[in-house]
């Protein structure tokens, strides 16, 4: 059935001049239930992998999937990334009304990840790539089959999973000494992680990308390693560890400068992935990849280095849109029924164009991902969010690109006009308009990824890309983690443009 492309008037009340709501499309009550309840679900199952029955505790099982594919392993970067969410959800019990219970139980399932990955740094002497030393079996021994090592982003995402745990402890008064000493060799998990990355982020220029199939220096590799060591000396100076804080800050000044070079192709408008390819997969030659998004939401600081509102970000982020467009079937479909209503939805994004891998071997052709779309709802929340603390949006032309993609590939008009080279600050018509319009697009992302869960809210790693079910590994830990995450970005975002 083919549905009339509507546009969404936007009709903006002014009371005085900073105080503006705009009234919110007529399927948003339907959108924000699914949220409501597929966020429930979510984050029960997130909780649910971490120490499931016939693993050690604190191990974190990728998917519940243990065949076609087995991901029934403790990965590093995926368990840090579930952990991120914890360490905030327990942080924010102390200003909701959570039950108390609630709060003990995050609280244990953080300190047995923390001991579970305390063991794993000591296990990893065994492993031939030590901390680099991809995934675990879920009993603590490191796993010695045949897989693309070291990768570098897992301490660096454990360290930053760990470091918002002490924060919250030290903020309720607790000793946090085992998780950070200052003892040099230390015997703590985080100073442990920081120390490693501090020494080693320039003398391996052969490590992989997350998605474990390229060799050699990766923008998202940098990236969390770069927030590990600025959050790491945050915290050393707070613990009273001068020298290491200095030494921390240091490198992550040196990544950034390594960085700034390395990544940038003006030549092809976009951040390259891998800066370097020393080995791997022969067919990835765009280098072109939505793990350039993803660091942006994991690793950014909002201080304008590679964050979402960043001209190289937003240009990589536009060449993304246009090179999924035509990959997946799907995509055909501009409007689709979620909880009765009928929403407009965005395109369906996959890791990168040239992907074979389908959820169970690289026979191909690839599929869209579920983390991936929602990272891309959450990366619009985040703009909203970003430009309403900025009080301004300056139109660069990156700015001015990605909003005409938002006019060429979703329908949105704006009724004010922008003009490139011109800052318009929050009481302009066109600054209202442009937060409510990434606004209805971040929740076209959203709806698209409600499109193709399960009714029940069950997730997988992927969607087949012409028949739109789950495909790939079931109740994979990373899908729920990247919808709480959006989800939690909607809600700033929600009430900044249609207030609450
Ligand atoms: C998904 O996880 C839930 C528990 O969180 C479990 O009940 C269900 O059986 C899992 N699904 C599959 C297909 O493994
Ligand atoms: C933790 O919660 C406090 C409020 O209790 C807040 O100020 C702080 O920003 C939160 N920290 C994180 C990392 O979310
Ligand atoms: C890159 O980092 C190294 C330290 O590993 C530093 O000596 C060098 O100055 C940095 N390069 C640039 C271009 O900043
Ligand atoms: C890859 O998986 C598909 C099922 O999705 C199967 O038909 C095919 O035989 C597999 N190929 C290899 C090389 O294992
Ligand atoms: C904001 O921009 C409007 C024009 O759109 C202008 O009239 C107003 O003076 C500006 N306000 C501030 C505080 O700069
Ligand atoms: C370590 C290394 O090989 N670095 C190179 C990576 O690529 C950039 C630009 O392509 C070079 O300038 C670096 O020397």
């Amino acid at each position: 059935m083919k549905h009339r492309v509507c546009h969404f008037v936007v009709s903006v009340i002014c009371f005085a001049t900073a105080v503006c709501t705009a009234s919110a499309p007529p399927y948003i009550s339907a959108l924000n239930s699914w949220i409501d309840v597929e966020n429930n679900v979510a984050r029960n199952r997130l909780l649910s992998n971490i120490s499931p029955a016939g693993a050690s505790a604190g191990a974190v099982a990728a998917a519940t999937s243990r065949s076609n594919p087995d991901y029934w392993y403790h990965w590093v970067r995926d368990a840090g990334i579930a952990l991120c969410e914890v360490s905030i959800w327990l942080n924010a019990t102390s200003t909701t009304d959570d039950n108390p219970a609630t709060a003990d139980m995050l609280n244990k399932k953080l300190k047995e990840y923390a001991e579970f990955s305390r063991y794993l740094q000591i296990t990893s002497s065994s492993s031939a790539y030590g901390l680099g030393t991809a995934k675990y079996q879920m009993d603590g021994s490191p796993f010695t089959g045949p897989w693309c090592m070291p990768q570098q982003d897992g301490p660096a995402m454990r360290a930053v999973s760990l470091i918002g745990y002490v924060r919250y402890l030290l903020a309720n008064g607790k000793d946090v000494s085992i998780y950070y000493d200052s003892k040099q060799p230390t015997t703590s998990i985080v100073k442990t992680d920081l120390d490693y990355i501090a020494v080693n982020w320039d003398a391996d220029n052969n490590n992989c990308d997350i998605w474990e199939e390229v060799r050699g220096t990766h923008f998202y590799t940098y990236m969390i390693r770069r927030r590990a060591l600025i959050e790491g000396a945050q915290l050393a100076t707070l613990l009273g560890d001068s020298a290491a804080a200095n030494w921390y800050s240091l490198q992550s000044e040196y990544i950034s400068q390594n960085m700034s070079a390395a990544f940038w192709d003006a030549k092809l408008g976009h951040i390259r992935t891998t800066a370097n390819q020393t080995g791997g997969l022969d067919y990835k030659i765009s280098n072109l990849d939505t793990q350039v998004l993803l660091a942006a939401l994991h690793s950014g600081l909002d201080d304008g280095f590679y964050t979402v509102e960043s001209d190289r970000m937003l240009m990589t982020v536009v060449r993304l849109v246009s090179a999924f467009k035509p990959l997946y079937g799907i995509n055909g479909v501009s409007f689709a029924t979620v909880n009765s209503a009928i929403m407009p939805v965005s395109l369906a994004l996959g890791r990168y164009p040239e992907d074979k891998y389908d959820g169970y071997n690289s026979s191909g052709p690839g599929n869209p991902w579920s983390l991936v779309t929602s990272g891309m709802a959450e990366y619009h929340y985040r703009l909203v969010d970003t430009w309403n603390r900025r009080e301004a949006i300056t139109v660069t032309s990156a700015v001015a690109g990605f909003l005409k993609q938002l006019t060429d590939e979703y329908s949105i008009h704006f009724r004010n006009q922008y003009i490139v080279d011109t800052t318009y600050n929050s009481s302009s018509a066109i600054f209202i308009e442009i937060l409510y319009n990434v606004m209805v697009v971040g929740d076209m992302y959203m709806a698209r990824v409600a499109f193709h869960t399960d009714s029940g809210g069950q997730m997988y790693e992927e969607w087949n890309l012409d028949t739109g079910f789950g495909q790939g590994a079931v109740n994979l830990t990373w899908s729920y983690g990247a919808h709480t995450s959006a989800a939690r970005h909607r809600e700033a975002a929600r009430c900044i443009v249609y207030s609450c």
